[in-house]
């Protein structure tokens, strides 16, 4: 396929009323994961409230989902945390459950030198020995990772991957054009036409949960020369997406999901469960996608 990373969905935590994993809600997640015929999962990213999830619910989590997964998917785990050595247990705990690639944030809050990001990031390979997918995603780090960075870590380090979660196409063209053999995640939903046009070589995203066939068929539309039809299905995911981006992410996402009956809307503090109006409103946003 032309898209050799394939197409992963960020997978949403799940909780009990006492703020546990759910087991039972991430088996129906994965299940609905496979079922959409994605090739993976992102878990415990920004749509897994990831920077809001303890060391030990992290591992509890990696734990569950490998479980659920059985061998059948990719698994990634976004073990970013603010504390270093925090990061390097989750990274740890993944590799223990048996996750095939960790990826991470650069650490955030401070303002890091680059030459601090590298050693954050091949210290975190050390703890694991797992293939590392660096993360780009500017709009909630407030880091904006320069092309240099990713083609100096590539060559001295087990990249694996880039998940590229920006809206800088002009960044994304000089990326793919420099790096050799790393394949690339787009990672804008709403712009995943723009992304594969120039040619990434997959896509993760939370909205991937509720539209991942759509997705995928967009993928071979763009892939086979037909634009238009591609342009039709992005334009359908983004009159969904901007409802739940106007109720706010990752909550909308996860209220989406329990519509669905896949899992509890309940997100971890300080996030709010979505109100009951907004429900209403994802509700009608699903009912449209459903006519088509
Ligand atoms: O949530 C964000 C914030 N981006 C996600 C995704 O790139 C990151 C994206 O799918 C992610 O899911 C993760 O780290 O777990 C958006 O939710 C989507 O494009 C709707 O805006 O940038």
């Amino acid at each position: 396929s032309h898209y050799k990373a394939g197409f992963l969905t960020a997978l949403t935590t799940p909780f009990t009323a006492s703020g546990k994993i759910d087991g039972k809600a991430v088996s129906a997640l994965v299940q609905n994961a496979k079922n959409l015929g994605l090739d993976g999962l992102y878990v415990g990213g920004s749509t897994g409230e990831g920077f809001l999830l303890s060391p030990e619910i992290r591992a509890e989590l990696f734990e569950s989902v490998a479980e659920a997964a059985d061998g059948s998917l990719k698994l990634i785990a976004q073990v970013g945390a603010i504390e270093v050595a925090h990061a390097e247990r989750n990274a740890v705990s993944a590799a223990k459950a048996g996750f095939h690639e960790v990826s991470s944030t650069p650490p955030i809050y401070f303002k890091h030198t680059l030459a601090e990001m590298k050693d954050y990031y091949r210290d975190l390979q050390s703890a694991c020995d797992l293939p590392m997918v660096l993360y780009n995603i500017p709009a909630l780090t407030g880091v904006s990772l320069p092309n240099q960075f990713f083609f100096d870590l590539s060559e001295d380090m087990n990249i694996s991957g880039i998940k590229y979660t920006s809206t800088d196409i002009i960044q994304l063209v000089g990326l793919l054009d420099g790096l050799k053999d790393v394949p690339v995640y787009y990672g804008v939903d709403e712009m995943l036409v723009a992304g594969l046009s120039v040619g990434s070589h997959g896509g993760i995203g939370s909205t991937y949960n509720i539209l991942g066939r759509e997705y995928r068929e967009l993928a071979e539309y763009l892939a086979s020369g037909n634009l238009s039809a591609a342009d039709e299905l992005q334009a359908r995911a983004n009159r969904f997406i901007d409802v739940l981006v106007s109720v706010g992410m990752p909550t909308a996402l996860k209220a989406c999901l329990e519509i669905r009956g896949l899992c509890s809307a309940r997100p971890m503090r300080p996030f709010h469960a979505v109100s009951k109006d907004d429900m209403k409103r994802l509700e009608v946003a699903l009912e449209k996608l459903d006519q088509k």
